[in-house]
């Protein structure tokens, strides 16, 4: 057990079949409530956690989205962020090929939003080898497809430089990155950190696109180690998927000595962020794409102490991108 109330189970039914029937309360919930007006699509994620959900009736949980504000997410939406004029090229349109929790997936997410481009989100379950392999020969993430070019495309970079310079899709908006190795390196000293507290809970949220099924997540728990472990030894037959979910548990259950220490490494990207409009100074570009990505994995996790200027940047960035967070799912 978490210290949430969460359990990660590889193969029993029992967690699979509440976390269905959760995940079906919650969208007849969200749908009832947007179609009161009470909350806005993206407030598809205000969601109650997996343990308490079944306790609430739907009449209190409309009670309190009217009780409650308008999260600044979604009052900027309209308002305060600027597109550009939507861009429609052909049909059918452009697809994008992702999971939801994949940071380089995110980029190209990003740049179809700042562009405002017309697409279509696909979100792959994540044992699913055939669409990818179909695709491009292997099982990756995130790919890109034109059909009416016939045309499709991997890397995350390569697809956001192809789509940004396409004048047909409206005029370039990313200035080039200025090697933002402080950046780099705050990334890199916390990767173990984060990748403990965010690893468990994509999983455990159970309500990621590509973790709706059991096997979507028993093949990311087995692809995706978490700290200590690296990932040839996690991935034989060392262990086996009893073992390598114990291990996410234990992760969970260390929440209350990790999310001090996120707190603490979070408070460094205050001093690290130029603006809620452009992380560098020079101003919005790809920095910017690579940023955002990296840094909205962060808001699954609940509780941690985002800066204001943190937060402020994620929350214009989400929806200039037109990317959500995962801020009401966090876990
Ligand atoms: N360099 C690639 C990296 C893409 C990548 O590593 N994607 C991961 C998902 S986050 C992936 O598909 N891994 C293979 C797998 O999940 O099986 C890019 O920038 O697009």
């Amino acid at each position: 057990s978490t210290s949430e109330g969460r359990v990660l189970v590889p193969r029993k039914g029992v967690t699979s079949i509440t976390m269905t029937r959760s995940l079906a309360l919650v969208l007849c919930v969200s749908s009832l409530a947007i179609a009161h007006g009470f909350v806005a699509p993206a407030g598809l994620r205000s969601v109650v956690s997996a343990p308490s959900v079944n306790k609430l009736p739907v009449a209190s949980a409309s009670a309190s989205r009217l009780a409650s504000p308008l999260s600044p997410r979604m009052t900027l939406t309209p308002s305060s962020v600027a597109h550009p004029e939507q861009v429609i090229v052909g049909s059918p349109l452009s697809i994008v090929y992702v999971y939801d929790h994949c940071p380089f997936c995110v980029r190209v997410r990003a740049i179809f939003g700042a562009k405002n481009i017309k697409h279509e989100v696909r979100f792959m379950a994540n044992d699913d080898i055939d669409t990818p392999t179909k695709l491009v020969g292997k099982k990756i993430a995130p790919i890109m497809e034109i059909p009416t070019k016939n045309e499709v495309m991997m890397e995350s970079l390569d697809i956001v430089k192809r789509i940004d310079e396409d004048p047909t899709m409206g005029p370039s908006v990313l200035l080039p990155g200025t090697d933002r190795t402080d950046l780099k390196a705050w990334q890199k000293k916390h990767q173990d950190l984060f990748r403990s507290l965010q690893r468990p809970r994509y999983v455990a949220s159970g309500l990621l696109p590509e973790f709706a099924l059991k096997a979507g997540r028993d093949a990311f728990v087995k692809n995706h180690p978490v700290p200590p472990f690296e990932k040839p030894d996690w991935k034989s037959d060392n262990y086996d998927m009893a073992t390598r979910y114990a291990k996410y548990n234990e992760c969970m259950g260390k929440t209350d000595e990790l999310l001090p220490q996120a707190n603490t490494a979070v408070e460094e990207l205050e001093g690290m962020i130029f603006s809620a409009k452009h992380a560098s100074e020079p101003g919005f570009g790809y920095d910017d794409i690579e940023l955002f990505a990296r840094l909205r994995s962060l808001t699954i996790i609940k509780n941690l102490n985002l800066g204001a200027k943190t937060k402020g940047y994620l929350e214009y960035m989400s929806a200039k991108f037109d990317v959500p967070l995962y801020d009401q799912m966090a876990v």
